[in-house]
């Protein structure tokens, strides 16, 4: 890939792309990074890329045509430029995303053209068939910063620009939630201890935890990832059946290998030779239950916060977080919160046909 920044402060880029994963991409030649001042295509003496904008308002403009030639030099100056994306970072943008990281990612060559003052003259964007984006609500005071925030986003996606391990973006059960908090060494930081779970050594409580975590965190501070997620699992819960196997099934030893190569280690004894699962989270506030229901199959139930019992018939069964319950086919029952907190628990319901 090919990155042409077009900019009246080149001196601003000096440093923040010579470091880490930005500069290691360069040096091996996967990404080159051209910085080109905007003043070198003017035409007047004074070298000016700004004026006062018709129709009145404070503030200077940038002027279109150091941008429009500017842009068109860059362009022909790369080897293929079949596919060139021109890039003007702007307040009034589009939204920088991880998904619009990845889609510029793609690209052979972007020019990245960095907006000042009170902005562009509309024509150099309308012009060059440019696209505007912004890295987020708040006002700065340049593109040139967001230029740099954008080319770390991009850069870091490139093949062979990250270590292998992090070079796989792996869709996960996760995904779309804030991470878990993390802990390392030492065990004990100013009198401050690591969560007793994460020492267990017991993955499927590690798993429920970090799930758990991740849950609450996004809730409270992302409520409109959290809605997001909630949805998204419960509407589309054909494309969770791997993810599932992924993050809840954790015995020590893997039982079988699918065709992708994931790891299938059912949770409970009965359950194998289930490759896929429908999934379902659900909710229950204390002192509160389900409705009494049954149904045809049997099923998996994986208890992520709180503590409670399922009613059925055959008796009554507690259970706590952590824990996994079988619900057998054609019993009708309930599940009641007898905690203090909200009981959270997720339904593994196998696939038809998949199951043994
Ligand atoms: C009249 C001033 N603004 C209204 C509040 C518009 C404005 C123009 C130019 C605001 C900021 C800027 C300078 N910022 C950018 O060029 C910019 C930016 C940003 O301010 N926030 C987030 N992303 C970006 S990308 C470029």
């Amino acid at each position: 890939m090919r990155i042409d920044i077009l900019t009246v402060f080149p001196e601003m880029f000096q440093g923040p792309l010579d470091f880490s994963i930005v500069s290691r991409a360069v040096h091996s030649g996967i990404v080159e990074i051209q910085i080109h001042d905007l003043r070198d295509f003017t035409e007047s003496p004074q070298r000016k890329t700004d004026d006062a904008q018709f129709g009145g308002g404070s503030g200077m403009l940038m002027n279109a045509l150091p941008i429009i030639r500017g842009a068109e030099a860059v362009r022909d100056m790369a080897l293929e430029s079949s596919q060139v994306r021109i890039v003007f970072l702007s307040a009034s943008g589009k939204a920088l995303t991880q998904s619009l990281a990845r889609e510029l990612s793609l690209a052979e060559q972007l020019v990245l053209v960095c907006g000042h003052y009170k902005g562009v003259d509309e024509r150099a964007i309308e012009y060059l068939n440019g696209e505007e984006i912004s890295i987020g609500d708040y006002v700065l005071s340049g593109g040139e910063l967001p230029a740099m925030v954008l080319v770390d986003a991009i850069v870091r996606l490139l093949p062979g620009a990250v270590g292998s391990l992090d070079s796989v973006e792996e869709d996960s059960f996760y995904d779309g939630l804030l991470e878990a908090p993390r802990y390392t060494r030492p065990q004990t930081v100013r009198g401050l201890s690591v969560p007793e779970v994460l020492l267990s050594g017991d993955h499927a409580a590690i798993d429920a935890w970090r799930l758990e975590q991740s849950l609450q965190r996004t809730k409270e501070r992302r409520p409109d990832l959290y809605s997001k997620w909630t949805k998204e699992h419960e509407s589309h819960q054909e494309a969770l059946e791997m993810q599932i196997v992924h993050s809840l099934s954790v015995n020590p030893t893997p039982v079988s290998q699918d065709a992708s190569g994931v790891s299938i280690r059912p949770l409970l004894a009965d359950n194998v030779g289930a490759r896929k699962f429908h999934m379902r989270l659900f909710e229950v506030q204390p002192g509160g239950h389900t409705p009494h229901h049954e149904h045809e199959w049997e099923h998996e139930v994986y208890i992520l916060q709180g503590s409670g019992a399922i009613v059925s018939d055959e008796g009554e069964m507690e259970f706590k977080a952590g824990d996994a319950i079988w619900v057998s086919p054609k019993e009708r029952h309930q599940f009641k919160n007898t905690g203090a907190e909200n009981l959270r628990f997720l339904c593994l319901i196998p696939t038809m046909g998949t199951c043994t």
